[in-house]
């Protein structure tokens, strides 16, 4: 018998991502060509499709086609890519290098960047709607999405990272920002893919609680990374976040620290997956907690 292989399942499961988003962004001449360019540029500079595929591996793991749901997972990363672009602003963390390529606003200047984002965030809304399922099931999903990016979830983690700049941040202030600014969008998928799926309230629970707890062990990895990852551009980020004041959970709880948080929190995450039940192969969760908890960039 051969095992399975997860690296070839994720990156399938990006590829088709990949396509569907692709769809969305043909050129079309009656348009300006410039805001279809920028949005490509950001949208396709190379990210992990995180999102996306968490959306699509939640759908398999209950054992649902997850082919007709594709417009919703174009749509987390939409979402995401206008939250990079324009976290990158000048205004907020005035960033000149993304995934190792030039900022959409050094490469395009600001008002296209920004604009490129109020795109994206409107397209995300358009794309989600050619869902095939049950439109009471899709309605719930968009409430999800929008609450996840919205005001009480991303934005709001965004505008209390900025609040805090140079201040004194305790633990708690900490943990506020980062579940909102980033573990709510990654918490989203989940949510959105037991909801297509009918999952019981408490399977929800479970997989909201997964998908806070994978997020925060991501964050904390992330500026793990930023200290002792080899790229050269994550180091540069970690000087921009010490210079602008920063707290990062390796400033407020040190290396060591911040390493076994990781795989507490990740540990945690995987214990909870055993006691979904419907789940026809909790595997694919587990594995992505698993990739999440070890990865490099
Ligand atoms: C502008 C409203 C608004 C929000 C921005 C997402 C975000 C909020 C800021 C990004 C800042 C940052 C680097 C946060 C750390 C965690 C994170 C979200 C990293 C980027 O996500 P990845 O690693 O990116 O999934 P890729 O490049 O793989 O898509």
């Amino acid at each position: 018998m051969t095992s399975f292989n997860y690296d070839e399942y994720y990156k399938n499961l990006g590829d088709s991502v990949n396509k569907t988003m692709d769809k969305y962004l043909t050129p079309d001449p009656n348009f300006p060509e410039l805001l279809n360019e920028v949005i490509r540029y950001s949208v396709f500079a190379g990210g992990k499709r995180l999102r996306p595929v968490l959306l699509l591996a939640t759908l398999e793991a209950f054992g649902i086609e997850s082919t007709p749901l594709l417009p919703a997972a174009a749509a987390l990363e939409f979402l995401h890519t206008y939250s990079l672009i324009h976290d990158d602003l000048p205004a907020m963390d005035n960033d000149d290098y993304r995934r190792g390529k030039l900022t959409s606003h050094k490469r395009f200047g600001e008002a296209a960047a920004i604009l490129a984002g109020d795109g994206l965030l409107a397209l995300a809304f358009r794309a989600i709607v050619d869902c095939l399922i049950e439109p009471d099931l899709l309605i719930l999903m968009i409430k999800e999405l929008a609450e996840a990016s919205g005001v009480r979830g991303m934005v709001a983690g965004q505008m209390a990272d900025m609040y805090y700049e140079h201040k004194t941040v305790t633990p708690d202030m900490l943990e506020f920002i980062h579940e909102h600014k980033t573990a709510a969008m990654i918490a989203a998928p989940l949510r959105m893919g037991a909801i297509a799926a009918s999952a019981s309230d408490e399977s929800i629970a479970l997989l909201t609680e997964f998908g806070y707890s994978i997020g925060l062990a991501f964050q904390v990895m992330d500026d793990l990374l930023d200290v002792i990852g080899n790229d050269q551009e994550l180091g540069k980020r970690s000087r921009v976040d010490e210079e602008r004041g920063k707290a990062t959970y390796v400033s407020v709880y040190g290396i060591e620290e911040s390493k076994k948080l990781v795989d507490k929190q990740t540990a945690h995450a995987i214990s909870l997956i055993q006691h979904v039940k419907e789940l026809e192969h909790p595997e694919y969760l587990i594995g992505i907690a698993k990739y999440l908890s070890k990865r490099s960039q």
